[in-house]
């Protein structure tokens, strides 16, 4: 089995470490120091239930002891599967506590991304919920036996038919191991990226720890706040920035929501007196429309984090008056780098940037094509290395090659520009990738999906502005065959077991590809000329 690690090199550990970022803290050693400070506080809600931190702290060492007992060994990857509910933090802390390595899917993942995640991992196990949303993984489960030849455990919260239920994975604790080391991997975070399926993002106890108490400074998360997480809980963002995992570490409370929508959501603010939560643009821009007439107290709420793509400033302009609470734009990577917009600064930097870095150990660069620094105001692509930015992805030399410069900083993909006292204004993307409301999708990936069907010649997938999505992707296709219709392309990418979010959202048939006179064109190239033209035909070009 192939080690998971994430290194810096000495003397920047040396640095971080002695700049008090890296404290030597781990899970499982936060998640105890809370449950014996504040046993008795909430620390979970989910619905009707909730747990306090001695009830998570409890459950999650009787899951370690019963993955241990399973056979499970500490390093194992264990890919997690579960929605916004408890189950989710009683499981995660039960392997951090076990030395085991969760592998975070999304619910929205299919056998196709889950297989994927599994097999890049190594994964020994694989945790995930009867149903959700209206999807059996238990079927899912099944299709990912044959398909990752590690695994060796399905275990499924609820009803677990033939595999192991999550409720009796439990065991003595008294025999558990000692914490893990801080400088170990404590998970793998994945990310969208913009090249083939999502890629392994190592990170540690140490480094995601700084991440997220940080991020509490930053945001004004204390045992008072009341963290309430819409998005998936899997997700970077509400993860770390600061999150359930930010929350939880404050001593706060944490309230589960099914949905993001305000259905669901607006009730859960106003029973559970939300005080912080974070969302998408997409998602921003239609609790601002409900609000005001929902019906819904939400007056307990303070800030709202929005992120995970461009919030643009006529939007974030519109915070306060609706939502009646302060905006903070978050713009950061599962890769590490996160930026915010501070509490105190004035409007104009709230609404038109995406913030400036935690720490002041976060290197930033603002590079052009060859390489070269851009004088700050002008445009450039993004590079970074810092206390809590990876080094590597995981068993990926060709992405390591690509991603990474020489002396170590990740190469974002993200075009900005920065401004004076290091705030970053997001222009772009560098890579083929499609931002979907959040959800990162790869052209290249969907091509290859849309190249096996047999009546597809050739394809190139876009992104297209999109006034609620923000982007949404849009195909262009050569048939190879007369007769083929969007809708049966659309149906049949359907039943490739991929995440939904991929699915095109458009899809044009064209003829051919323009290519160049000496018929050579990238398909980089090629997918910004598609693009490029179908905007001016389409008169959208302003957008
Ligand atoms: P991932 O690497 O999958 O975690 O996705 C991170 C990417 O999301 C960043 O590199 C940006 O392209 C995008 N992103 C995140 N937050 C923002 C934001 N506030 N504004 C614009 N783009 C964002
Ligand atoms: O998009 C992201 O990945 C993201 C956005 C905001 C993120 O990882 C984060 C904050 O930590």
């Amino acid at each position: 089995m192939k080690p998971v690690e994430q290194r810096w090199p000495d003397d920047l550990a040396d640095r971080y470490r002695k700049a008090g970022y890296w404290r030597g803290e781990t899970f499982p050693a936060f998640l105890r120091a809370r449950a014996a400070e504040r046993p008795e506080a909430t620390a979970i809600v989910d619905g009707d239930r909730s747990w306090t931190f001695a009830e998570l702290h409890r459950r999650a060492e009787a899951h370690a002891a019963g993955f241990l007992a399973l056979g499970l060994s500490p390093g194992d990857r264990v890919v997690v599967q579960l929605g916004n509910v408890a189950e989710f933090f009683s499981a995660v802390f039960g392997l951090f506590r076990a030395g085991l390595i969760p592998v975070y899917s999304l619910p929205a993942h299919r056998l196709t991304e889950v297989a994927h995640l599994a097999r890049r991992s190594e994964a020994r196990a694989y945790i995930a919920g009867a149903d959700y949303d209206g999807f059996d993984y238990r079927m899912l489960a099944r299709g990912l036996k044959a398909e990752a030849s590690d695994l060796r455990h399905v275990i499924i919260a609820g009803d677990a038919e033939e595999f192991v239920a999550l409720d009796d994975c439990t065991g003595d604790a008294s025999s558990l191991p000692g914490d893990p080391d801080p400088s170990s991997v404590a998970f793998l975070q994945i990310s969208g990226g913009s090249t083939g399926l999502p890629k392994l993002i190592p990170r540690t106890h140490d480094d995601y720890i700084y991440s997220f108490r940080a991020s509490n400074e930053i945001c004004g998360v204390t045992e008072n706040s009341v963290f309430l997480i819409a998005l998936p809980a899997a997700h970077n963002f509400p993860m770390s920035s600061p999150g359930h995992m930010g929350a939880l570490y404050a001593g706060a409370r944490v309230v589960l929501s099914p949905a993001a929508n305000p259905e669901a959501a607006f009730p859960l603010i106003a029973r559970e007196r939300v005080t912080i939560t974070g969302l998408v643009p997409p998602l921003a821009l239609l609790w601002m429309q409900t609000a005001p007439t929902a019906g819904h107290d939400l007056s307990s709420l303070e800030v709202l984090l929005v992120g995970g793509a461009k919030f643009l400033p006529e939007a974030a302009k519109r915070v306060r008056a609706t939502l009646g609470c302060r905006l903070q734009q978050v713009f950061g990577m599962a890769e590490g780098l996160v930026n915010y917009t501070r509490l105190d600064d004035p409007d104009d930097i709230v609404v038109g940037t995406q913030g400036r870095p935690i720490s002041p150990n976060d290197e930033v660069r603002v590079v052009d094509d060859a390489g070269e620094p851009v004088a700050d105001g002008e445009s450039g692509y993004l590079l970074t290395r810092g206390p809590y930015t990876i080094r590597a992805y995981h068993d990926d030399p060709a992405a390591n090659q690509r991603s990474f410069t020489a002396d170590g900083f990740y190469r974002t993909g993200d075009v900005v520009r920065r401004l004076p006292g290091g705030y970053l204004e997001v222009l772009g993307r560098a890579g083929d990738h499609i931002n979907r409301a959040g959800e990162k999708i790869s052209a290249e990936e969907v091509e290859d999906h849309l190249l096996a069907h047999p009546c597809v010649f050739d394809v190139a997938i876009v992104s297209m502005p999109d006034a609620a999505l923000g982007e949404r992707s849009c195909a262009f296709v050569i048939a190879s065959e007369a007769g083929l219709k969007a809708s049966s392309l659309k149906s049949w990418m359907r039943r490739r077991d991929i995440a939904a979010f991929k699915i095109p959202d458009q899809i044009v048939f064209v003829d051919r590809f323009e290519t160049t006179a000496a018929g050579k064109v990238s398909r980089k190239e090629l997918r910004a000329r598609l693009r490029r033209d179908f905007l001016i035909q389409n008169g959208d070009m302003a957008q």
